[in-house]
C-alpha cells in the first residue's frame, strides 16, 4: 500500500490585495474550482471528538482526516490524509471498535454505525502554486488556496503534502517562510470552514468539540509539566 499524503498547512485571513502579492512573488493561478463537502460522524460525533474529520468530497470522492504522528501544535497543523475507501473503513473501523464487522467500503459503513451528515457546503477555491525563490528546481511548490464558502466565510492556506514524517520539517520552514512574505504571522490562528459552519450554524456541537479540544490541552500542559 502507498504511503497516505501527509498534509502540513496554515490557514490565514485572505488580506485585500492578496493576489496581487501573490503574484508579485512569483505565484501563479493554476485553477479555480467549486466543490461541496460534506461531512459525516456519529451523533455523538465520536470522530471530530477524536479529530478525525470524515468527509465526502464531491468530484473526488471520501477522504479522511486524522492526526499524524506527533499530534498538531501552534499555528499550523499536520494530518494524515487516506482516499483508497478501503483503508479509510479499515481506519475508521479501529477507531469505531468495529473491526470484527468486516465493513469494506465506507457507503457500508454510513448505514451499518449510523454515520450521519453533520455539515454540508460548497466552497469557491482559487488554487495558486509558488516555488519560494532560492529553493532548488526540483523542489514542489507551494500550494495556496483561497476560499469561499457558501455561507460567507473566506479563508487562506499554504499548505504542502509530504509523503514521510521526515519531511514534514522542512515543508513547515517553506510554509513558515511563505506565510511571511505573505504578510502572515505564524501565530495567526485562523479557524478552518468546518468550525465556523459548526460555531454558525450547530452550536452545542461545536461547543461540544471546545470542550473536548480544552479538556486535551489542559491533559498535555498538565503532562508537559510533569516532564519538566
Ligand atoms: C482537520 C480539521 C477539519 C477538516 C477540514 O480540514 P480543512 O483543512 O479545514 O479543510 P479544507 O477544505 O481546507 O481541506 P483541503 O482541501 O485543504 O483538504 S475541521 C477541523 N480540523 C482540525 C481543527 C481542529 N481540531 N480544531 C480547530 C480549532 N481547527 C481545526
Amino acid at each position: 500500500m502507498t504511503h497516505p499524503w501527509i498534509e502540513v498547512e496554515q490557514k490565514f485571513v485572505p488580506r485585500p490585495g492578496i493576489e496581487d502579492r501573490l503574484k508579485e512573488l512569483g505565484g501563479t493561478q493554476e485553477s479555480q474550482i467549486s466543490f461541496r463537502d460534506s461531512y459525516y460522524d456519529t451523533p455523538e460525533l465520536t470522530l471530530m471528538k477524536a479529530d478525525h474529520w470524515l468527509r465526502h468530497r464531491e468530484g473526488s470522492g471520501w477522504e479522511l482526516k486524522c492526526p499524524g504522528a506527533g499530534g498538531n501544535t501552534g499555528s499550523h497543523t499536520k494530518y494524515m490524509e487516506l482516499t483508497a475507501e478501503a483503508a479509510i473503513a479499515a481506519h475508521l473501523c479501529e477507531r469505531l471498535g468495529t473491526a470484527g464487522l468486516g465493513i469494506e467500503s465506507v457507503s457500508e459503513m454510513l448505514g451499518r454505525l449510523e454515520l450521519q451528515e453533520v455539515a454540508s457546503f460548497v466552497t469557491e477555491r482559487s488554487v495558486w502554486k509558488l516555488a519560494l525563490s532560492g529553493a532548488g528546481d526540483e523542489e514542489e511548490p507551494l500550494t495556496v488556496d483561497l476560499d469561499t464558502a457558501d455561507f460567507g466565510y473566506a479563508v487562506g492556506e499554504v499548505e504542502a503534502l509530504v509523503r514521510e514524517e521526515a519531511e514534514v520539517p522542512k515543508a513547515l520552514e517553506k510554509i513558515h517562510s511563505l506565510s511571511s512574505l505573505l504578510g502572515v504571522s505564524q501565530q495567526e490562528q485562523t479557524p478552518g470552514k468546518l468550525i465556523v459552519y459548526l460555531k454558525r450554524f450547530r452550536p452545542q456541537d461545536y461547543q461540544r468539540l471546545l470542550e473536548v479540544a480544552t479538556e486535551k490541552n489542559d491533559e498535555q500542559q498538565g503532562s508537559a509539566a510533569i516532564e519538566n
